[in-house]
This record gives C-alpha cells, structure tokens and sequence, in this order.
C-alpha cells in the first residue's frame, strides 16, 4: 500500500477560483493511479477559520472552500471506484475559539465550560511548551484557558466524558459517511497536562488508553478501518501508540535518512533501521515517509536529485505502509518556518507554467517557479526524472504486496553502503544501498555511486 498526503487548497482546483477541492481531487484520480497510490490521506477539510484547517468549527461540515458534504461523497465513491482509500485528518485535541462548544463556554454555559480547562490560582500562567516558546495558557476577561496550539485552538478537557463520547460521535459520523480511516493529529497531547502537579506533562498511559476507546469504536463500525498516528516523538514512544492504533508515522527514519543521506553516512540509518523496524513483527506496521506539512521540504533537505532517489529507493523498500508528501515525487521545495508554514504547502505545479486546467493559484509561488523543471508536465517527459524514478519504486512494491507486513533482518552498514534483508517471514529480499558519490563493494555486491539494488 502506497499513502499519499494531500494539502486540499493547493492540490488541484475543479473551479477555477484557484483554490483546490473535492471534486479536484476527484479530478486528478488518474495522476495518482499512474502514480500508483492506493491510500491518501487529507488535511483537514472541516468547516474552520484558519488557511490549514487544524482549529475546526464544526466537525459535522465541510470547509466550503472546498466543496460540500455531497462533493464529499462523490471525492469518495470516485477513489473507492479507483481502488483508493482515504484517511481523513482528525484533530480531536483541540477546536477552534469559534467553536460553538467554546463561544458556549465563553459565555458561562456550565456545560460547556467543562468541556475545555481553566486556569486555577495555582497554576503557572508562563508556562511554554516543551518544544518552543509558546506558552500554553491564554487569557480571556480575567479567566485563563489552556490551548498548547494557541489561543485561537483551546483544548478539549478529556477529563469530561462528555467530551470523549463527543469524539466516539465524530469517529462514527465519517465512518459511516465512507471515509477508510484516520490520520490521528496530535496524538500524544490528548493528556498533557498534570493535574495535580500543575504542569506539562505527557501522559502516555492515558492517552494510549483513550486512543484504544477510539480504535475500538472504529473497528466495530469498520473492521479494516485504516489508522496512523502522529507522535512527534522519540521512537520508542512512538511504537507504544502504534501497537494501540495500527500505524504511526516514523519521524526517525525521515530525520535520520535525511541527514545521513545528505553527509554520506550510515550509522544513524543503522540505528533508526534497529530501532523500528527490527522488532515491529506483528506488533504495528510503520509509516516512513517523505515528509510532511511540519517539516523542511525533502527536496529543500536533500538538494541533490541522485541523493533523493537513494531516499525514495530506501522508503520504498523498507517495511510498512509509506506515506509520500505531496510533490516530493516531482521535486518541489519549501523551507519549514513555524510561523509561515505555507511555504512548504505551495500549490502543486501540474504544468510547466503554472497555468492550466486543474493548477491552483490561491497564493504565490516562492519555491516552485514556472519553468525550473520541477512540474508534472516537465517530469512525465523526461525518462530520467525523479518522478519516474518514484514511480519505478512503487511499482515494485506494488507487486509485493506482502512488505507492508515485513520487517527487516539481518541490517549490516558499512562506512556508506546499508543492506538489510526485509522479509515477512515466507518471502525475503536482500536490499544494498549506496550514499555515496562513489563506487562501492559490500558482501561481493558492487554499487555505483548512489546505487540501491534488490536480491
Ligand atoms: C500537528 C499538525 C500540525 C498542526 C497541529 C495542531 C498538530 O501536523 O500541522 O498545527 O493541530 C508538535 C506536536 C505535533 C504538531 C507539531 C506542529 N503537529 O506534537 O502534534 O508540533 C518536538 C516535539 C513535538 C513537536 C515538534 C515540533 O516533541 O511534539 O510537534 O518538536 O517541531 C525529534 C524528537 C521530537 C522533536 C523533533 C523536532 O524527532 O524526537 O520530540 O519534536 O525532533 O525537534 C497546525 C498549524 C499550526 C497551528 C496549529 C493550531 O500547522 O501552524 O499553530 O495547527
């Protein structure tokens, strides 16, 4: 199974407001057959203020931007039709502050107060979350109210059960409305406040309790509902919320291949390889992936294109279910700056002008210019592009199948070649793997620069 994640606004526009949307992605279903991707995964596509959908105004609606419920729909049957499934992003820690849930509770509804937490005299207004600077507390006339994504996404209290059932209500609503399945936003932030001892605090027993409750609704509606988290977080952290839910996003194997590929070394893809996808035997499937709406551009981390057909080849011939970024297979670039993310969310170049049926125009371009090679339209011309290349990848692994249950045996580096045996127990194959911009030879195999071959 090959995922696939999809920015909405930039991907392809059937109405020509330049604005992505359902039906656009029902549009481009021949590019992602080609392509050869069986799952795709959605940022949010609720009703919400905000350019990235991530602080939702309704769970029950549709951003009408982008279509509506019935566009929806018929985006669905389409890719069901194709042979494709679809995750929906559901970020269930927080809402937006226009929720009505938090108008409600802004305005001394009992009921809902108790739907988000408040600030007692005991707790450190100053606090900042673990990663940056932002501080977790937001004031409102005289009250503070916790939001650890900021004042404009307060937190959902999960302490409340009301809230919980809110949730199960949610899961079943776009199950029953067809969706596969979900990408779990967030995951790890459910609980991640200390109650007693006032403080930040991850509590990863709690929330993989809740993340059980969740997938055991789901899989009663839908057996083979599709599931993966994300827990931005050390692997081993990771793994624990993976065995719960089915699938986790490994942020180890991109940071790690990232920056081994780019030096020319191996031995943090060695740790990374041993330390989650050795062990995961019927126990979770990983996602590796490309990159994300969170992070620098592969191709803005890896500028060389040889270097960046190692990182497809080792993506496409490791364990589990690998999710590709959108334009990542054709190039496109974008720097990650938490403060203007959309950078690495620019529209999707289909054409070598960037103008034609389908392109997306909702804002201008800094990274992928018309006419710098980095298209579809360029791509699918030249033999040697990194789209082909990707495509020659997936079709292997499309035609075995059976590594999305695999895991690796057997991993040996040397100074710049890893190899690894990846098997499901019936069927093997020995992979080599070259990062450097030289020829190599490891166990008799001989490599040329950048080279990935399969025994
Ligand atoms: C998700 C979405 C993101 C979204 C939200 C909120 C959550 O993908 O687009 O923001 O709905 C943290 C959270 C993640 C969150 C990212 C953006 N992503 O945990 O859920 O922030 C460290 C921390 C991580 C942290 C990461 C951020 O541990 O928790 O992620 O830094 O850089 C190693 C370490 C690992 C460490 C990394 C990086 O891997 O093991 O622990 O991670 O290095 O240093 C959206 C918008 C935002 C908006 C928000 C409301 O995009 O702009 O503000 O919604």
């Amino acid at each position: 199974m090959i995922g696939y994640e999809i920015y909405i606004r930039s991907f392809y526009d059937s109405n020509e407001d330049g604005i992505g949307d359902f039906k656009g992605i029902t549009n481009s279903v021949s590019y992602l057959k080609d392509l050869g991707v069986d799952l795709i995964w959605i940022m949010p596509h609720f009703k919400a203020p905000s350019y990235h959908g991530y602080d939702i105004i309704d769970f029950y609606d549709t951003n009408l931007s982008y279509g509506t419920q019935k566009e929806f729909k018929e985006m669905v049957n389409v890719l069901h039709e194709n042979g494709i499934r679809i995750a929906i992003d559901l970020p269930l820690n927080h809402v937006s502050s226009r929720h009505p849930w938090f108008k409600a509770a802004l305005e001394g509804d009992r009921k809902y107060k108790d739907y988000f937490l408040w600030a007692d005299k005991d707790v450190d207004l100053n606090e900042k979350r673990p990663w940056d600077e932002e501080v977790i507390w937001h004031p409102y006339k005289g009250e503070w109210y916790y939001g650890v994504f900021g004042g404009s996404s307060p937190d959902l209290n999960y302490e409340n059960e009301e809230v919980i059932e809110e949730a199960l209500k949610i899961i079943e609503f776009w199950l029953n409305l067809g969706v596969d399945g979900f990408r779990f936003d967030a995951a790890k932030h459910i609980y991640d406040y200390d109650l007693d001892k006032k403080r930040f605090s991850y509590n990863h027993e709690k929330n993989i309790q809740f993340w059980k409750k969740v997938m055991e609704k789901a899989r009663n509606i839908k057996e083979d509902v599709f599931a993966v988290t994300e827990v931005w977080d050390d692997p081993e952290i990771v793994m624990e919320y993976a065995k719960v839910i089915g699938c986790s996003f490994n942020f180890y194997f991109t940071e790690a291949l990232r920056e081994s590929i780019t030096n020319g070394y191996t031995h943090k893809i060695w740790d990374c390889f041993s330390r989650t996808l050795t062990d995961n035997r019927n126990l979770y499937i990983p996602s590796n992936f490309s990159g994300n709406h969170d992070m620098t551009r592969l191709a803005s981390a890896i500028t060389s294109q040889e270097q960046r057909k190692v990182f497809f080849a080792m993506l496409l011939t490791t364990p589990g279910i690998p999710f590709i970024y959108y334009g990542d297979e054709i190039g496109m670039k974008g720097i990650y700056d938490p403060y203007f993310t959309e950078s690495v969310i620019e529209p999707m170049p289909w054409y070598a002008s960037l103008s034609g049926d389908g392109q997306t125009l909702w804002k201008s371009v800094g990274f992928n210019r018309a006419f710098t090679g980095v298209s579809v339209e360029e791509q699918l011309k030249r033999e040697d592009s990194l789209l082909n290349t990707v495509k020659g990848w997936i079709r292997f692994r499309k035609e075995n199948s059976w590594l999305t249950n695999s895991w690796i045996e057997d991993l040996k580096t040397s100074e710049f070649v890893v190899a690894y045996t990846v098997t499901n127990g019936n069927k093997a194959f020995r992979v080599y793997h070259n990062v450097a911009g030289h020829k190599e030879e490891f166990e008799g195999i001989k490599l040329k620069p950048f080279e990935s071959k399969v025994f």
